[in-house]
């Protein structure tokens, strides 16, 4: 059986730390959709690490580690996060294996993701920029270049045909980017040959096998629910399904492999990038949730706007992906707020809605709020869930009983050892 972990809100749930917790009880762990503009942070024995295409269990001494059909790989960044992992001596060409069938980020679709953007001006995505958009437009268009592809001689060839034909339409967006090609297909080249010394596999053949033995498989699902191609917040979205059902056309798993699907979100919200948020904050408030939680993009270092839950958004998110258990994160950050809010309605047009309509933003939605006593205990060296405050397990209370699924872990801390089970 195949268990998914999927962020809820606007990605930067945790879902780094969560994976690399529960690693020792799966034999593979895969990813399934996005690329590098993910940014998966882990912290255990005093370092912090992140970690953009390569699965959060790669530090786990057991784990196989997939990167999936429906992720786009960017062999540059790529070379880069192997490096970064050479001082943990981890055998990654036996460890890590990569789907044949996974597209490739081509340098000029970085550059058309930039020019993409700046033609947009002010209705800019807010993109990371790396790519992800036009690559995963060239896999959707029949025009993408794949993983398999390197094990031909004539890669280059085709390479070229589609770097011109890049090249072409950066031209047709008529804005000012600065580039030199050459230099930037050069290290391409040179970091598809590191990406060449790894395993590549047949992923979904891997998987039907490693199932029909028994094995444990975790999806490890990137960006969040709202950043989803088909239900999030278009078109301010990410490329991929974030969702459930991208795992099964991400990995090859049938839906009825399935098994349990954990739901992962913050006790508040953050989101990067351009976009609706109907709970954001630009108070004093929002201003502490961000330092406090040092919300910054672990993959552009960009500050993530921050605001209140929004039980409407989450429990959207809970039923698009059928969560069958929670994990609640970043609780530590709301210690010292004297009382709590949680949209559990929208004001929409001047009525009382319960579901996310068609339109979030700010001109039809106004969200409705309960007020929940805060908590002032600090929760950080907490290990139990005896310890939690009683206002925090109202909190979860209240949250159990909207969502209508079991909240299974409370994490109090970036660290590994800072995360209490229920
Ligand atoms: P893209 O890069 O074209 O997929 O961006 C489209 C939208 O998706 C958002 N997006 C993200 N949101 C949160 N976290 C992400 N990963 C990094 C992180 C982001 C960072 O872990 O912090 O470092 O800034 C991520 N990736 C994509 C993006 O903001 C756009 O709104
Ligand atoms: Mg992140």
């Amino acid at each position: 059986m195949v268990d998914l972990l999927l962020g809820l809100q606007w990605g930067d749930e945790g879902k780094g730390k969560i994976v690399d917790v529960l690693t020792k009880e799966y034999d593979i762990i895969a990813r399934f959709q996005g690329g590098p503009n993910a940014g998966h942070t882990l912290e255990f024995d005093g370092i912090k690490h992140v970690l953009h295409t390569i699965p959060s269990g790669i530090f786990h001494k057991n784990a196989i580690n997939i990167v999936g059909n429906g992720v786009v790989i960017d062999p540059v960044i790529f070379k880069k996060e192997l490096d970064n992992l050479k001082k943990f001596n981890i055998n990654i060409v036996s460890k890590l294996l990569i789907s044949r069938k996974a597209h490739l980020i081509l340098p000029t679709h970085r550059l058309l993701d930039a020019a993409s953007e700046a033609s947009k001006g002010k209705a800019k995505i807010g993109s990371t920029l790396k790519g992800i958009g036009p690559t995963y437009m060239d896999k959707t268009g029949r025009n993408g270049m794949r993983v398999g592809d390197l094990e031909f001689d004539d890669w280059k060839t085709k390479y070229r045909a589609l770097a011109d034909k890049h090249e072409a339409m950066i031209d047709f967006y008529n804005v000012e980017i600065e580039y030199n090609l050459a230099e930037l297909e050069s290290e391409f080249c040179e970091a598809v040959e590191t990406l060449k010394k790894l395993t590549f596999i047949d992923s979904e053949e891997y998987i039907f096998k490693a199932q029909a033995e028994g094995k444990k498989i975790l999806a490890e699902g990137a960006q969040g629910s709202l950043l989803d191609i088909d239900f999030g917040t278009y078109p301010f979205v990410t490329s991929s399904n974030t969702t459930a059902a991208g795992a099964c056309t991400g990995l090859g798993v049938a839906p009825n492999k399935i098994e349990k699907v954990l739901g992962i979100f913050k006790a508040y919200t953050t989101r990067v990038g351009s976009g609706p948020f109907p709970t954001e904050l630009f108070d004093e408030d929002g201003a502490t949730m961000g330092r406090v939680g040092n919300e910054f993009g672990a993959t552009t270092g960009r500050p993530r706007r921050c605001g209140w839950l929004d039980l409407v958004a989450l429990k959207y998110a809970v039923q698009i992906n059928g969560v069958t258990e929670l994990m609640m994160m970043k609780a530590d950050v709301l210690s010292g707020f004297k009382t709590i809010k949680v949209c559990t309605a929208y004001d929409y047009k001047g009525q009382k809605i319960q579901h996310l309509p068609y339109n979030i933003e700010s001109e039809y939605v106004t969200p409705i709020y309960t007020e929940l006593k805060g908590w002032a205990k600090d929760l950080t060296k907490l290990t139990t869930a005896e310890e939690l405050p009683p206002a925090l397990n109202d909190y979860i209370a209240f949250l159990e009983e909207h969502l209508q699924v079991p909240i299974k872990i409370v994490s109090v801390g970036p660290d590994r050892l800072q995360t209490i089970r229920r």
